[in-house]
Parts: C-alpha cells; structure tokens; sequence
C-alpha cells in the first residue's frame, strides 16, 4: 500500500514510522488509520524496534482529525472510535518494543497513540492533554483506559475533566513520559534506547512485554502464574542457551530471535 500520510524509514532492525499530515499538525483521520493499520500489518522479522513519531517540528499528533468527526452520527462515531481503538490496540500488542518520541503536541488522539506505545520519551516543546471534552466528546481511542493505568486515575480525571495541556516537564513529573530531551536531541536519544535493546534477545523482550501488559489487569496470582509460564518458556529458545552460554564464557551473545 502506498502511505499519502506516513513517512517510514528502516535501519538496521529500528523502524521509524513519523505520521506526516502537515496541514493539520499530524491529526489522524480515518485514512491515516487506516494506513497505520496497514504498516503494523507489513511488520516483520527485520523491524525489532518501532519508534513511532511526528513529521515536522510542532506536532506529535494533534488529536483525531475534528473536521471528519464534526459531522458525524452516533453510530459513525461509534465505528470511528473502534477503528482509532483497534489500530492503538494493535500497537500495544506488536511482539516488539515500541517507542513514542513525541515531538511536539500529543493532544487527544496523539496523547492516546502515544500512551499505546511501550515508552514514550518527549522532545521539551512537546505538550501532552485530552481535551476531548471540550469538543463535547470524551477519549475514544482509549484514552480513558490508559491514561488512568499510566498516572493514576485522580490525575487523569483531572486531565480528561478540565481538557487542560501539561507540558513536558509535568508529564514527565507524572510518569507520563519516561525522559525529556532538548528537541534536536530526541530522536538521537530514541535511536540510542532502541539500540540498546537490539542487543537483547528478541523472544525474551517479546515475552517480557507480554508478561507485563497482559500480567497488568490480571490479579495477583493470575499475573505471577503467567509470568512463571513465559518465564519457562524462554529456556525453549535457541536465545537462552546463546546468553548464558556467552556468559559462561565470557564472550557476546550473539542471539538470533529464536
Ligand atoms: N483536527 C483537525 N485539524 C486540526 C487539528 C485537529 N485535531 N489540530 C490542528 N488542526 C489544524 C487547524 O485547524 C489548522 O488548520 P488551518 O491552518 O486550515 O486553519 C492547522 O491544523 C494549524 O493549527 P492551528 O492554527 O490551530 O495551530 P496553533 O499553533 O494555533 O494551535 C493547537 C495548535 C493548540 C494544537 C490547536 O491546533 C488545537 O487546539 N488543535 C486541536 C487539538 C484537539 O482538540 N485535539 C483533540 C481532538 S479530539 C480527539 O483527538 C478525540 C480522539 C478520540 C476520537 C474518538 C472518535 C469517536
């Protein structure tokens, strides 16, 4: 498929996928969607880190797109906010660490994507909020689901109830946003994080990931007996017998996925 609205670049195992909307800072309409859709679908075994980013220098993803949404209809909107809550879904999901480095406004739709991403590091012009409300609409791609996860639900509902626009450094005093960086340093810092988890084995990343988001809203024996069945998963992998030999032997793994 070709993307009107994605600017994907491959390097050596980290996939950069900038959302590029330039007349409307990034905001996501059904089209964009269903593109993002599209590539997480071509994901294969060359990518093992995405970084997802905005084109331009203002904006992450300035929301969902309010001139598609303005005209419609209880069940259109309905179907819209499946579409924008399974592509984040799928995201969340992805067997690979994925990495937001937000660049500018993540507002609304953008704070949501962003939030369905493993990490999100933020560039110190960039400003986080869910305004929806305003709009006379609540989070729809999720919002309401993670943000509450991320940083608690009093702060959240602070956010969501006054739609009001944090900046860099309070998301990052929340646990929002997991480090903020100078704006020319941010993809550097993004590529450097990714780099560091090319290094480790690709199953055991996978498998951690698992771990944690599913382990997450299960209760606590639930989430310890998952962990204890990935966790003697791992020794089925060509991964463990390469990482601990290396180390027994005092030389670099070298894993292969497997
Ligand atoms: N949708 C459509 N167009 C947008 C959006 C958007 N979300 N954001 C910006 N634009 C457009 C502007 O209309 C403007 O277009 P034009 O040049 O044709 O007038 C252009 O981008 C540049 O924007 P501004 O001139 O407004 O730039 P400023 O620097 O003055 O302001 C802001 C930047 C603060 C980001 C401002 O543009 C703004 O407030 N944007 C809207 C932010 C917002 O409310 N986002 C949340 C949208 S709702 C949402 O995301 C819901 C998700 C769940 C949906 C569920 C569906 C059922």
């Amino acid at each position: 498929m070709e993307y009107n609205f994605l600017k994907v670049e491959h390097n050596d195992g980290i996939t950069v996928m900038k959302v590029s909307a330039p007349k409307s800072l990034n905001a996501l309409n059904s089209t964009i969607l269903e593109e993002i859709d599209d590539f997480i679908l071509t994901l294969d075994e060359t990518t093992r880190v995405l970084i997802i980013t905005g084109d331009g220098e203002k904006s992450f993803v300035a929301g969902a797109d309010i001139s598609e949404m303005a005209h419609l209809d209880e069940p259109q909107g309905f179907e819209f906010g499946r579409l924008g809550a399974q592509v984040f879904r799928a995201i969340e999901t992805l067997p690979i660490p994925v990495i937001a480095a937000v660049n500018g406004f993540a507002l609304g739709g953008g704070c949501e994507l962003a939030m369905s991403c493993d990490i999100r590091i933020a560039s110190s012009k960039a400003k986080f909020g869910q305004p929806e409300v305003g709009l006379g609409i609540i989070p729809g791609f999720s919002g309401t689901y993670r943000l509450p996860k991320l940083v608690g639900q009093g702060y959240a509902k602070e956010m969501i109830y006054t739609g009001k626009i944090i900046r860099a450094d309070e998301a990052l005093r929340i646990g929002l946003v997991n480090a903020v960086y100078e704006p020319e340093e941010l993809m550097d810092k993004a590529m450097e994080m990714a780099a560091m988890m090319l290094k480790n084995a690709p199953v055991a990343i996978s498998l951690a990931k698992q771990s944690i988001n599913e382990g997450y809203d299960l209760d606590a024996d639930g989430a310890i007996g998952l962990e204890n069945k990935l966790f003697g998963k791992c020794f089925a992998t060509q991964d463990q017998k390469e990482g601990m030999d290396a180390f027994l032997n005092k030389r670099k793994a070298a894993f292969k996925g497997e």
